[in-house]
């Protein structure tokens, strides 16, 4: 199995970052120093860079063997898979056009509007438009099939972040995957959820989008914690709201009105959060009268804890630019690309809200 890289942090402020790496194999890990360009900042991702080469993909394991080629001279495609509404999305989309500027790499993109059979034909034409290598954000965990084919018959090695291809395999299908450990975001949702409510109430569970890892996981997290914590808080209702804010409107409206008692909310995004915020404020509700806990770490989520509406955010942190053309560098030069990195992210509290909104997204 080829090294998973690793971080795991429990809580870090932007600079200074506990490192702790678990792998299969002996690592020498270093922390890369935290990037100030662009949408980085202090809140650029962060990965340990395992000195273990031995199962890294490079151009020879990969598919078959592909041509060792130039960054500075191809063009790289990039397909976006949710519309760039969510605050999530255009951050990662920026992350990437910035990282492409910066080391002066030919860049063409495409985002899938939330549509499967879109990002399958926006990547099957970045293929054709002459697209050598590709940064993919899949829509969901499965359904990239003809997609990853026409990569494959064209010799284009695909870097996956975000979401996992969970039944693909790396450095055959794609070169290798990088994002968060989803689980731990919902463990640590549960803990704030927990200290938030007094480890007391009944929780409503806004889903994410089905078919997807991160919701699978988050929810996996999320429940799995309240039951090692031997936590109080019932969760009475759970139902999906797509990882949008008109769902999260919408569906929390409902839940409401069919369980007046719900005293907490865990909205798996932000975007379903502030739509949470928006049925209670319809409702009559005042700030704080629900805890509300959330994952991502948008400014609207964050200036939601100093209004009292929000009790605290998880970061998942969208800027996958440096490291995902850091990988196709590795690639390229031979270092190799590990089969998963898994970045780190911070936690907004009601403790460091106000001195952390600029590191918001
Ligand atoms: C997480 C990403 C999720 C975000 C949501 O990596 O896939 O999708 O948390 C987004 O905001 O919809």
């Amino acid at each position: 199995m080829r090294p998973t890289r690793q971080i795991g942090t429990k809580r870090h402020t932007a600079t200074a970052l506990l490192v702790v790496s678990i792998a299969a194999l002996s690592v020498t890990a270093c922390a890369k120093p935290a990037d100030s360009g662009g949408t980085g900042g202090a809140a650029a991702q962060q990965s340990v860079q395992a000195t273990q080469g031995a199962n890294l993909c490079t151009p020879e394991k990969y598919n078959g063997g592909v041509p060792k080629l130039d960054l500075k001279t191809i063009t790289v495609g990039f397909a976006q898979s949710e519309k760039e509404a969510n605050p999530f999305r255009i951050t990662e989309t920026e992350s990437i056009k910035e990282e492409a500027a910066k080391r002066g790499i030919k860049l063409i993109t495409t985002n899938a509007q939330s549509d499967l059979n879109k990002e399958i034909a926006d990547i099957q034409g970045m293929i054709a438009q002459g697209a050598k290598a590709l940064i993919i954000s899949p829509l969901n965990s499965e359904g990239l099939d003809p997609a990853l084919k026409a990569a494959q018959d064209a010799k284009v090695p695909v870097m996956t972040i975000d979401r996992l291809l969970t039944t693909k395999k790396a450095c055959v299908d794609y070169l290798g995957w990088i994002g968060s450990d989803f689980v731990e975001q919902g463990k640590r949702a549960a803990d704030a959820l927990i200290k938030a409510t007094g480890d007391s109430g009944n929780v409503a569970i806004l889903l994410g989008a089905s078919g997807v890892n991160v919701t699978v996981d988050r929810t996996k997290g999320f429940k799995d914690q309240l039951i090692a914590k031997g936590s109080k808080l019932k969760v009475v209702a759970e139902q999906t709201a797509d990882f949008t804010r008109e769902k999260g409107r919408s569906v929390t409206e409902q839940l409401i009105s069919a369980n007046p008692d719900i005293t907490a909310i865990y909205a798996e995004n932000d975007e379903m959060a502030l739509g949470a915020v928006a049925a209670l404020k319809a409702a009559g509700k005042s700030a704080g009268a629900v805890k509300i806990v959330t994952i991502d770490g948008t400014k609207g989520a964050v200036q939601g804890i100093l209004d009292g509406w929000v009790a605290g955010v998880i970061e998942s942190n969208p800027r996958f630019g440096p490291l995902a053309f850091q990988a196709l560098d590795d690639f390229y030069s031979g270092r190799g690309v590990a089969e998963k990195t898994i970045i780190s992210d911070k936690e907004y509290t009601t403790a460091n809200a106000a001195a952390e909104l600029a590191n918001a997204y």
